[in-house]
């Protein structure tokens, strides 16, 4: 069995030995243009070049969650593509949104200021039930990200394309159940893949939609959220703040507005990153199964986009 290796931006040294160690029949090879047909690919970012090359390709595992920017592409049409499930990040996921939460509620940023100021000072404690948060997307990392928040006794909500029943939260579904979730949201939570539908699904529409003194917290992807429509919410007062990790540009240029934004938190895309030795476990579980014939977890539907 061969398998190729084409993941921009990952060394490829330590992904081939992890592999080799777990498939050691197979041949792991990293691609480069000309390579021979392979039979399985693992992929991050690849060109279009390589997929009109390896033709024969019967499984696809992408070394993240989303597979947006990979169904851009044409893909050979009889390989199943496989994004990674959990293998690590959702609770990376839940302790990033539990501390944005939290960092925001107990307002840990005005703190820092004080103390930095050389100030002893208090704040009136606020009530958690003024703080409704709502997750939208309740996948693998978002079902996850909703029952920790309830936890720590925020009131929590979801939602999601599909009803669901997720023990402490409340769950909403569907076009129709969107505009009473928002309502009923002051932290929105975003953990949507992108698709056609859900691009731009954070506007001036929507985000007008939550409660006063709203806070976004972007970890899915930047094109989720208008930009402008944002920034002007929060000038408006609308919303009070927002904590980023996903930008439409990544690294996020330079004289981007948003670095400007004192009432917005920037991370570089690291909420919740690929774990080497999680993943290699589960794709090479996954490359044994589908080789065995066997029901795999985690194949994207093209159709769907996710
Ligand atoms: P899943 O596919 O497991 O979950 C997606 C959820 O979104 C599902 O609940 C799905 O509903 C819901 N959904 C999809 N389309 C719609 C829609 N049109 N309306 C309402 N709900 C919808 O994905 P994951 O939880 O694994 O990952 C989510 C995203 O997080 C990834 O696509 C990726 O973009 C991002 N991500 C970001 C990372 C970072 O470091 N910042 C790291 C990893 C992932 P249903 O359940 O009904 O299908
Ligand atoms: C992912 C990501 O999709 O890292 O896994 O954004």
């Amino acid at each position: 069995m061969k398998i190729t290796f084409c993941c921009t931006g990952n060394k490829p040294e330590p992904w081939l030995a992890g592999l080799h160690a777990v498939l050691p029949g197979a041949e792991v090879t990293v691609w480069e243009p000309g390579a021979p047909r392979a039979d399985h690919a693992v992929v991050w970012a690849p060109p279009q070049q390589f997929f009109d090359e390896q033709t024969r390709l019967k499984g696809v595992f992408n070394i993240g969650a989303g597979v947006d920017a990979l169904l851009k592409l044409r893909l050979p049409p009889q390989a199943t593509v496989v994004r990674l499930d959990d293998a690590g990040m959702s609770v990376q996921m839940a302790e990033y949104v539990c501390h944005a939460v939290i960092r925001h509620f107990r307002e840990f940023d005005g703190y820092a200021a004080d103390i930095a100021a050389g100030k002893w000072t208090y704040r009136k404690p606020r009530e958690r039930a003024e703080f409704p948060v709502g997750v939208m997307g309740l996948g693998v990392l978002g079902a996850r990200v909703a029952q920790a928040l309830a936890q720590f006794d925020f009131p929590v909500m979801g939602w999601s394309r599909s009803a669901k029943e997720l023990a402490g939260v409340r769950c909403f579904a569907g076009a129709a159940q969107f505009n009473e979730f928002l309502a009923s949201t002051r932290i929105l939570v975003n953990l949507l893949p992108l698709t056609p539908e859900t691009r731009d699904i954070m506007c001036l529409q929507t985000l007008s939609r939550l409660q006063s003194g709203g806070y976004v917290i972007n970890v899915a992807r930047g094109a989720h959220l208008v930009d402008d429509d944002l920034l002007a919410l929060l000038a408006s007062g609308h919303l009070a703040g927002a904590m980023l990790d996903v930008f439409r540009n990544e690294p996020l240029p330079s004289d981007h507005p948003f670095w400007q934004e004192p009432k917005i938190t920037i991370t570089p895309h690291t909420s919740a990153r690929t774990l080497r030795d999680e993943s290699i476990a589960q794709i090479a579980a996954k490359i044994r199964a589908l080789e065995a014939g066997q029901a795999i977890v985690g194949i994207v539907d093209p159709v769907r986009g996710y």
